[in-house]
C-alpha cells in the first residue's frame, strides 16, 4: 500500500515553483492557489514541455511535404565548411532565414490587420454609417491628414479656408484603407522617418510598396524553391518589417488616436488587486480597442451601474490583460490586471465574473481555467474562436457596438451572483501614471509655452540624460516572469537611461511601480532623477500598446528633428529592448527598430544560433547597411550593459561624452543647435 503511494506520488505531474516562476508576490500566489487546486496554468506547461532543440536554434524547415528538415548545430560547433543540407539543399542560413522572415510576416500580419480593422471603423464612422464611434481628436486628424498628402485647406474666391472636417475624415479613412493595398507608389509614411532614414531605405531597395504586399511576398519568398540567399530574405524581411512599424502598426495608433481620443497622462493601477470582491469584475483581454472603448462607455453608464447593484454588487471593476489593458489605460485610466503570463491567474481569483477577449495572446487554455470557475468566456472576433464548448461567441460589429457591448456588460453582472468557488484576489496592486506619447513627451518635457522636444535634447547633450532606451515586448513562460523586464529597466534608469515603454514591458514596469514620478529619487541617477523631478514625469513612460511601438519611432524621429543629435536615428544615443519577448510580433518590432537604425537587444533566446552566418548577418553586418542590428543577451544585467555601452558609443560619436557644464541653454545656443 504505501508502496503504490509511492509510485502514485513519483507519478505526480510536475508543477511550477511558484517563486522561481515569477517575481510577483500576487502571482505566486494564484500559481500557488492553482496548483492546490487542480489547475494547470502556462507556468506548469512550461515545467513539463520541453522546447525543441532544433526549433530554438530556428534551423527546422516545415515549409513542404519532404520535411521538417531539421539541421541542428553539430555539438562541436562547425569544423570547416558547413555542409548541412535539407532535402532540396537548402543551407541552415536559407532555413533560418526563411523561418526567420515568416515571423516577421506573422508579426506584420497580426498587428497591420488590426490596423485595417481600425481604419475600417474609422472610415464607417467618418462616412456616419454608424453612431458609436465619432472623430475625436480633429488636431491629429490634420497632422495625419498632411501625412498622407490630404490637402486641409482650400481656396475659396481667393480666401485659404479651412476645409470641411468630415470631408478630410472620409478621405483619411480611403486613403489609409489604400495603403494595404495600393497598386503603385510607396508606403507614406515612410516619410515620416529623418530624411536620412528615408534614403537609406531607398537606398537598400526596401522602401515598402503597400503594407499587404510585403507580408504576401515573403510567403511566396519562402515557399520551397523560391529565395535561397539569406541576405535577399532579410531584405524582404526588411521591406516588411517597415509596412508594420511605419504602416500597420503606425495606421492603428494614429487611426485610434483621432477616433478615441490622443492619450494624456492618467493615474491608474496595476496588478491582479485591482480586481474588487464586492464589485462585478470584467476583465478585457487582446488588442483591438474598438470593442474594448464601447465597453468602457457601457458600463460607465448610471444604467449598467444600477443593473449591477440591483444584483447586489457594488458597481462594475473593469480591468484589462495585454493591449487591450494599455489601451483602455492609456485613454480612460481603466486599472491594468495584468500581463500576458497573468491571462489565467486572473480567473484562478474566483472573481472574474467575465473575461471578454478580442485578438492575439489569448491563451487557448483560458477555456479549461475558466470551466473550473463561474467565469464566462467571450469571444468576439470572426477571427478568433475556440473550440472548447463552454466559449460564448459574441460577434462584434460597429454597426451594432453600442447593444453588443450592453449585452457583453449584462451578462458579467448577471454571473456575479454565480461565484462558486471561494473568493481570493491577491492585495498587491501599484499605484501608475501612464498614457504618455508623441505629444505629451513634447509638452511634460517642454514646457506649457515651448512644447517642443529641445528640452529633452539639451538633457540629452548636457548629459543628465544619458540616452534613451526603447524597452517593450511580452512575457515568455520559459524565462521568470517579469524579472528581466524590472532588472533591465531599473539597471538603465539607475545609470541616468529614460525608459519608453509599451506592452507587457509597461505592464509590468506598472507592477513593479516605475511609473510614477516618485520613482525617480528612489531608483534613478542623478541627472536623471533631477529632470523627473523638476517636469514631474516618472523615469519610465508608458506609451501604449504593442502598436504603439510606432510612438516610439515618431518620438525618435521628433528628437532628431529638434536638432543637436545628428541627422538620423541611428546617430541617437538610443538601444532598445525586448527582455522577455516571445510572439512573432515582437520579432517584427525587433526587425523594424533595427532597420531604423536602433541596436535592439533580446533576451531570452533568438531562432537564429543553428545559423551562424546568417546570425552574424544580422548581429553585425545589418549595421554597416541600416545602422541598427540584432543581439541576443540572456543575462538581465549584461544586457543592460550592452545597451549602455551602445549609448555611449554613439555619445561619443556625437562628441558629447564629456561631462559638460550644466547650464540652461538660451535661445543663441539653441540657434547654434539648431543649426548643426
Ligand atoms: O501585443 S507584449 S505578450 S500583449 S505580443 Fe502579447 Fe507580447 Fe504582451 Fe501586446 Ni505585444
Amino acid at each position: 500500500m504505501a508502496q503504490e503511494k509511492v509510485i502514485k506520488k513519483d507519478k505526480a505531474k510536475k508543477v511550477a515553483d511558484p517563486q522561481a516562476a515569477t517575481i510577483d508576490l500576487a502571482s505566486q500566489e494564484m500559481i500557488q492557489r492553482a496548483q492546490d487546486l487542480g489547475i494547470e496554468t502556462a507556468f506548469d506547461r512550461a515545467v513539463t514541455m520541453k522546447p525543441c532543440n532544433i526549433g530554438t536554434q530556428g534551423t527546422c524547415c516545415k515549409n513542404c511535404g519532404m520535411g521538417p528538415c531539421r539541421l541542428p548545430l553539430p555539438k562541436g560547433g562547425i569544423d570547416g565548411e558547413d555542409d548541412r543540407k535539407g532535402i532540396c539543399g537548402d543551407t541552415a542560413n536559407t532555413n533560418a532565414a526563411r523561418h526567420f522572415i515568416r515571423m516577421i510576416a506573422g508579426g506584420a500580419a497580426a498587428h497591420s490587420d488590426h490596423g485595417r480593422s481600425v481604419a475600417e471603423v474609422f472610415l464607417s464612422a467618418a462616412r456616419k454609417e454608424t453612431d458609436a464611434y465619432k472623430i475625436k481628436d480633429t488636431r491629429k486628424l490634420i497632422d495625419v491628414a498632411k501625412h498622407l498628402g490630404i490637402p486641409t485647406e482650400i481656396e475659396v474666391e481667393g480666401k485659404i479656408l479651412d476645409r470641411d472636417v468630415d470631408e478630410i475624415a472620409i478621405e483619411v479613412g480611403e486613403k489609409a484603407m489604400n495603403e494595404w493595398g495600393k497598386s503603385d507608389g510607396e508606403l507614406l509614411f515612410a516619410k515620416r522617418a529623418p530624411e536620412e532614414r528615408y534614403q537609406i531605405w531607398k537606398k537598400m531597395g526596401v522602401v515598402p510598396r503597400n503594407i499587404d504586399r510585403e507580408i504576401v511576398e515573403i510567403m511566396h519568398r519562402t515557399h520551397i524553391g523560391v529565395d535561397q540567399d539569406y541576405r535577399n530574405l532579410m531584405k524582404q524581411g526588411t521591406r516588411a518589417a517597415i509596412a508594420d512599424g511605419w504602416g500597420g502598426s503606425m495606421l492603428a495608433t494614429e487611426l485610434q488616436d483621432i477616433l478615441f481620443g490622443t492619450p494624456y497622462p492618467v493615474a491608474a493601477e496595476a496588478n491582479l488587486g485591482v480586481m474588487k470582491e464586492d464589485m462585478v469584475n470584467l476583465v478585457i483581454h487582446g488588442h483591438e480597442p474598438v470593442l474594448s472603448e464601447m465597453i468602457v462607455a457601457v458600463s460607465q453608464t448610471k444604467e449598467m451601474d444600477d443593473y449591477a447593484k440591483s444584483k447586489g454588487a457594488k458597481g462594475i471593476q473593469l480591468s484589462g490583460i495585454c493591449c487591450s489593458a494599455n489601451e483602455i489605460l492609456q485613454r480612460h485610466g481603466v486599472s491594468l490586471c495584468g500581463t500576458f503570463l497573468q491571462q489565467e491567474l486572473a480567473i484562478i481569483t474566483g472573481a472574474c465574473d467575465a473575461m471578454v477577449v478580442d485578438i492575439q495572446c489569448i491563451m487557448q487554455n483560458l477555456a479549461n481555467v475558466a470551466k473550473c470557475f463561474h467565469t464566462k468566456l467571450i469571444t468576439t472576433h470572426p477571427i478568433a474562436k475556440m473550440e472548447q464548448d463552454n466559449v460564448i461567441h459574441i460577434e462584434f460589429d460597429e454597426h451594432h457596438a453600442l447593444e453588443d457591448a450592453k449585452r457583453i456588460v449584462r451578462m458579467a453582472i448577471d454571473n456575479y451572483q454565480n461565484r462558486s468557488a471561494e473568493v481570493m484576489i491577491p492585495r498587491q496592486k501599484s499605484p501608475i501614471v501612464a498614457g504618455f506619447g508623441v505629444e505629451s513627451i513634447e509638452y511634460h518635457l517642454g514646457g506649457v509655452f515651448r512644447g517642443s522636444y529641445h528640452t529633452l535634447n539639451d538633457n540629452i547633450i548636457n548629459g543628465r540624460i544619458r540616452g534613451i532606451g526603447g524597452v517593450v515586448g511580452c512575457n515568455n513562460a520559459r524565462t521568470k516572469h517579469n524579472e528581466g523586464h524590472v532588472q533591465i529597466v531599473k539597471e538603465l534608469i539607475k545609470n541616468d537611461v529614460i525608459v519608453l515603454t509599451t506592452g507587457c514591458n509597461a505592464i509590468a514596469c506598472a507592477m513593479e511601480g516605475l511609473l510614477t514620478p516618485e520613482t525617480a529619487p528612489v531608483f534613478c541617477g542623478p541627472g536623471l532623477a533631477e529632470v523627473c523631478e523638476t517636469v514631474g514625469i516618472p523615469p519610465v513612460l508608458h506609451l501604449g500598446s504593442c502598436v504603439d511601438n510606432s510612438r516610439i519611432l515618431l518620438a525618435a524621429s521628433e528628437v532628431v528633428k529638434a536638432g543637436g543629435l545628428g541627422k538620423d536615428i541611428s546617430e541617437l544615443p538610443a538601444a532598445g529592448s525586448a527582455p522577455e519577448w516571445m510572439s512573432e510580433k515582437a520579432i517584427s518590432i525587433g526587425h523594424y527598430f533595427v532597420a531604423s537604425g536602433v541596436y535592439t537587444v533580446f533576451g531570452v533566446t533568438l531562432p537564429v544560433s543553428g545559423a551562424p552566418v546568417f546570425q552574424k548577418y544580422l548581429f553585425e553586418e545589418f549595421e554597416k547597411m541600416y545602422g541598427g542590428m540584432w543581439d541576443l543577451e540572456i543575462d538581465p544585467i549584461k544586457h543592460t550593459r550592452k545597451m549602455i555601452a551602445h549609448i555611449d558609443k554613439k555619445r561619443k560619436a556625437l562628441g558629447i561624452d564629456k561631462a559638460r557644464e550644466r547650464i540652461m541653454v538660451d535661445m543663441a545656443a539653441r540657434r547654434e543647435i539648431e543649426a548643426a
